[in-house]
């Protein structure tokens, strides 16, 4: 098979039979791992390669014949009524739900040595990433039995997708914190295999320059989850459970889960077979922009266009100033957070048809003008968000945007980086992700009535950022705004040098004045009451330069560090009624 295709360089250098047996069958085992595990076997993969490295030496535009215009989508208000009925309708919805999170990169942009989901999401509570995610999930699961009252037994499954870099350090991660209280039979790992490099235009597969035994490969890229979840039989069996929605997310964002429950209440109300998360994009933003595309046959679909792709399709298309800011101060494009919500059906038609494979695209460094030869091996590529590309034109394809401050914050740059930000576009830090936790959540609460003081402003890893109240609470105090509302009360407020903590479910803001560090920790049954005023040193904040060697990696990719002066930390482990009061 390789031979027919032309890869006839793979055996040029082998020695005489007999020699290097042993290295040659790992060769074999490679080349089989790698057939299996892509759509159509290597065949398909060097046929693609051929076609993909064609066009792109003629140059050809993949957005051919496409006219980009900025489509209309749902646009949400945090807090206002439309938002709490969606919120109520997306936790009704969220039994019938299963989550999916891509997390097979490296994380090469950030820099970062070990799996993002293992780094702090804030490290005033400093859960990390992962187990927030799990709370999150447990918290709607709860919530979502509670609405039912059907004495519902549903665990809502959660996949994630690893990838060789990332599998075994996920696996400990979970193992050594008993799955965050998921139980484990929740948790699927599927691992995506990575696909072979190519050497030129003529799709020569590379051999690894270590080991002439072995096929260079690289990541194919996230869009691999559809046909690893197609050949895993777990779509069949979650539409046998009667489940209806399938939810996609990525590593590294924080706030996420603040933007679930209404954005599934707008795919259960709306009937949309896809529903992409959108926050409003700044120009240059390295996310995509959902665009609406009309081709001159007169076909049209709402899709992602990648942020390297959407300049130079302005561009072609008579917008000179490319991927430029309108006077909202925004890009017209909704930016793509790659948060897909799909109908498991349809999505389950579509890939009996597809088998989930993707569209695929290449991006080959080349050494010259003549793109004749390559800087180094260049791979073909998929991104989830491409799904609705082969979709029909009568499939509910819809997108929802939401605030920044309330749905996303990646932690994608490192500190270098990130400081080279133009200045108004988002850092995507550690700095800014874990900033922005806590300008979020002082928002809700100032919105549900709460007096949160105003932020200052500090510089971290060259990075100048708002510092808001240090206030964190775990998913099942804060699941919905409905949620929080009901807990907090006009009269509460906190001072811009505190940080509060909460965790457990019934914990009530009733006359707290706050400055200084509160710890909160109730089980279940017991009530709580916050009533008085609190104050003590609290934890100062302490500027942490990234070179800075001496600390651990994850504090300096942020910037900063608690000195934990003073606390009050307060444990209430009986059931009953409880208040603190000075
Ligand atoms: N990922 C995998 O699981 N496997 C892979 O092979 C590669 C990645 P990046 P990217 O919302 O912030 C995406 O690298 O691809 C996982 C969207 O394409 O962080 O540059 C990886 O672990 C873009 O449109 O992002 O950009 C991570 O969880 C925009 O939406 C996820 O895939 C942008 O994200 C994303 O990988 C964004």
């Amino acid at each position: 098979m390789l031979l027919n295709e032309g890869q006839i360089h793979l055996f040029e250098h082998w020695p005489e039979p007999g020699a290097d047996d042993d290295k040659k069958r790992r060769f074999f085992d490679q080349v089989r791992r790698l057939n299996s595990s892509y759509p159509g076997g290597l065949v398909s993969y060097i046929q693609n390669a051929k076609k993909l490295l064609a066009d792109s030496k003629a140059g050809k535009n993949p957005y051919d014949g496409f006219t980009p215009s900025v489509p209309s989508g749902e646009v949400l208000n945090f807090g206002d009524d439309n938002f709490v009925s969606l919120e109520a309708a997306g936790i009704k919805e969220a039994r019938n739900a299963a989550f999916v999170l891509v997390a097979g990169g490296l994380g090469e942009r950030l820099g970062y040595k070990g799996i993002k989901v293992a780094l702090p999401r804030e490290t005033t509570a400093g859960k990390c990433f992962l187990q927030h995610y799990i709370e999150s999930i447990l918290a709607l699961q709860e919530a979502s039995c509670k609405m039912v009252d059907d004495g519902c037994q549903t665990k809502i499954p959660f996949v994630i997708m690893t990838s060789d870099d990332t599998n075994a350090l996920t696996i400990k991660l979970l193992e050594t914190n008993s799955y965050f209280g998921m139980e484990p039979s929740q948790v699927k790992l599927l691992k995506q295999e990575k696909v072979a490099c190519l050497a030129d235009n003529d799709a020569w597969l590379a051999l690894d320059p270590s080991d002439k035994y072995k096929i260079q490969t690289k990541p194919h890229g996230h869009g691999d989850v559809h046909s690893l979840l197609y050949s895993s039989g777990l779509l069949e069996q979650w539409k046998s459970e009667g489940r209806k929605w399938v939810l996609f997310f990525q590593d590294t964002n924080g706030l996420l889960f603040n933007a679930i429950p209404s954005a599934l209440g707008v795919s259960a109300t709306k009937g949309y077979n896809v529903n992409s998360l959108a926050v409003p994009r700044k120009a240059k933003e390295a996310i995509g922009g959902i665009t609406k595309l009309t081709h001159v046959d007169g076909r049209t679909m709402v899709i992602n266009v990648e942020y390297n792709q959407l300049d130079p399709l302005l561009r072609a298309t008579g917008h000179p100033d490319g991927d430029a800011n309108c006077e909202t101060g925004y890009s017209p494009y909704p930016g793509n957070i790659n948060q897909l919500i799909l109908e498991l059906g349809p999505y389950i038609e579509e890939l009996k048809k597809t088998h989930g494979a993707i569209s695929e695209f290449v991006n080959p460094k080349y050494t010259d003008s003549t793109k004749t030869a390559f800087k180094s091996s260049t791979r073909l590529e998929c991104m989830m968000q491409d799904y609705p590309k082969t979709l029909p034109p009568s499939a509910k394809v819809g997108f929802t945007v939401m605030a920044t401050w309330l749905a996303y914050a990646p932690v994608k740059n490192n500190p270098e980086d990130a400081a080279k930000v133009p200045k108004g576009n988002p850092y995507h830090s550690a700095t800014s992700g874990e900033m922005a936790i806590y300008k979020a959540n002082s928002l809700i609460l100032r919105k549900a009535g709460a007096q949160i003081a105003d932020p200052v402003v500090d510089t971290f890893n060259g990075q100048e950022v708002e510092v808001w109240p240090r206030i964190t609470w775990s998913p099942r105090w804060g699941l919905t705004f409905k949620s929080v509302k009901e807990k907090v009360h006009d009269n509460s407020s906190v001072s811009q040098r505190s940080a509060l903590v909460i965790n457990g479910q019934n914990v009530f803001l009733e006359g707290l004045s706050l400055d200084g560090t509160l710890i909160v920790n109730a089980v279940d049954e017991a009530e709580v009451k916050l009533t008085s005023h609190v104050q003590n040193k609290g934890w100062t904040i302490q500027h942490v330069d990234y070179k800075d060697t001496s600390e651990k990696e994850e504090i300096r990719i942020r910037g900063f560090k608690f000195e934990k002066v003073e606390q009050l930390e307060v444990n209430y482990t009986e059931p009953g009624k409880h208040s603190l009061s000075a």
